[in-house]
């Protein structure tokens, strides 16, 4: 097991981190930014760091900062946690340069699947379901316009190392098509410094639907099923749930089974979660692999109590995955809401400032994973997450009784929070029934 683990992130996943270290009898230090200085997480750490100001261009992203800090304080490895660092292969490849073991996966099975065309080939090599589409890059737009023809209209422009919804193009017809391929590709070049994009065909009414997944460095590779993610809003999720619900047990099995072959194939070690889109008649097609721990892992780790974070450095420190598929039960249903500090009625303005008020719920099935206090001021650099509110239960409807009572009892202040958004969420017959697509929120917003 590692000496010391270095915990390149902030906030809650930062102490979340450092807890699962602790449990493996691990010391931690933490890098934090001059507006991070009060940090609450901070005070877990056995040793902390400043590595720059509060943009986290010239601190949570300076790779030589974060090696340095590293071999200073003789780390022997770097949890990047999520966001900042953790998915960028380059970085990945300067701990391994530097003898510093990165917790994740090795840089070139990260670059594999990062790489959206390379993972949908390799997807498609492993008989994981993809959309129909270019069988890679587009080299010419009349390339292009063959395949929409073939595979026909609406068809999705993507390019191969987007993320965030950006170079993304939806195409009608032939003209939109050469269009969004000039301006996908020119965003991409900006954005991602590579310009390469490829052609789908564009599901409209679809569920996000995911599959939490682990591998070894001995060949095993399980998923931990599945988690629907659906209730989004500009690609920042609001609230996810597991198992996936209103989903037939031969088609969960298909899809888990098929996540799980893919991350085999890709010879991964680590956590990762496959993306899929679900349509109505439940047919599933892989949008992309995040090669990093996720957001929404408690979901995960309630209903099949594997520690997830604990497994991610486990496997990083060599040893074999802590469960076998076949030990892997699944109890219940969780559901976790993000508790942002923005203000669901002013277009979800952020609300940096002091926090006085933070009374977090508690009590039988719930979970709160958050870094804040009454006292914390939420600086205005970093994403806007200051909470999870975590539930459990027996099934979809105790879990959703039991949300219903733990967001009431939630109470923060003075900036509003998503909380309120999460009340009236709950009560929609689209939530509570299941009758939900990857854009309701937003239709459901603009009515309110
Ligand atoms: C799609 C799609 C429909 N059809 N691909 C959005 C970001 C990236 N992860 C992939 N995305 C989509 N790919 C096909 N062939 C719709 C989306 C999409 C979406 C997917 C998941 C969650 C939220 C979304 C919001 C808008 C569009």
């Amino acid at each position: 097991m590692f000496k010391r683990i270095l915990v390149a992130n902030r906030g809650e996943i930062a102490l979340r981190i450092m807890r699962a270290a602790r449990e493996l009898g691990c010391e931690t230090v933490c890098v934090y930014s001059e507006a991070d200085r009060d940090g609450p997480w901070l005070e877990l750490a056995d040793a902390k760091v400043c590595i720059g100001p509060g943009p986290s261009a010239d601190s949570y992203l300076r790779f030589d900062r974060i090696i340095a800090a590293a071999e200073t304080m003789e780390a022997d490895a770097i949890h990047p946690g999520y966001g900042f660092l953790a998915e960028n292969a380059q970085f990945n490849e300067v701990c391994n340069d530097c003898r510093i073991r990165f917790i994740g996966p090795s840089p070139e099975a990260m670059a594999a699947l990062g790489d959206k065309i390379a993972c949908k080939r390799l997807a498609r090599e492993t008989g994981t379901p993809v959309f129909p589409g270019s069988d890679g890059q587009i080299e010419d737009p009349e390339e292009a316009a063959v395949i929409a023809q073939d595979i026909g209209y609406p068809v999705i422009v993507k390019a191969a190392f987007g993320g965030g919804g950006r170079g993304m193009r939806i195409a009608h017809d032939e003209q939109e098509l050469r269009a969004g391929i000039a301006s996908a590709t020119q965003e991409a070049v900006a954005a991602f410094g590579n310009g390469a994009v490829y052609v789908e065909k564009f599901l409209e009414r679809a569920r996000h639907v995911e599959v939490q997944c682990l591998g070894d460095d001995h060949g095993n590779a399980i998923h931990l099923y599945n988690r629907d993610c659906t209730s989004q809003r500009r690609h920042q999720k609001l609230v996810e749930e597991g198992p996936a619900p209103n989903i037939d047990q031969d088609v969960r099995d298909r899809v888990c089974e098929s996540a799980a072959s893919l991350i085999r194939a890709a010879r991964y070690s680590g956590a990762a979660t496959c993306e899929f889109l679900m349509d109505q008649q439940q047919q599933f097609y892989m949008l992309e692999v995040n090669t990093r721990v996720q957001v929404e892992h408690p979901v995960t780790e309630w209903i099949t109590g594997v520690d997830i974070v604990k497994a991610s450095i486990q496997v990083a420190a060599g040893e074999p995955l802590p469960v076998k598929q076949e030990d892997v039960r699944l109890n219940g249903h969780a559901i976790e809401f993000r508790i942002n500090a923005e203000d669901p009625d002013r277009d979800f303005m952020p609300q940096a400032g002091v926090v006085d008020t933070f009374n977090v719920p508690g009590g039988f099935g719930i979970r709160v994973d958050t870094h804040v206090r009454p006292g914390y001021r939420i600086p205005p650099n970093y994403d806007s997450m200051i909470a999870k509110l975590i539930v459990h239960g027996r099934n979809r409807e105790e879990a959703l009784a039991r949300a219903r009572s733990a967001l009431a009892e939630f109470r923060t202040g003075p900036g509003a929070t998503t909380l309120s958004l999460h009340r009236r969420l709950i009560e929609t017959p689209q939530f509570q029934n299941v009758d939900m697509d990857i854009h309701w929120v937003e239709r459901w917003l603009e009515k309110q």
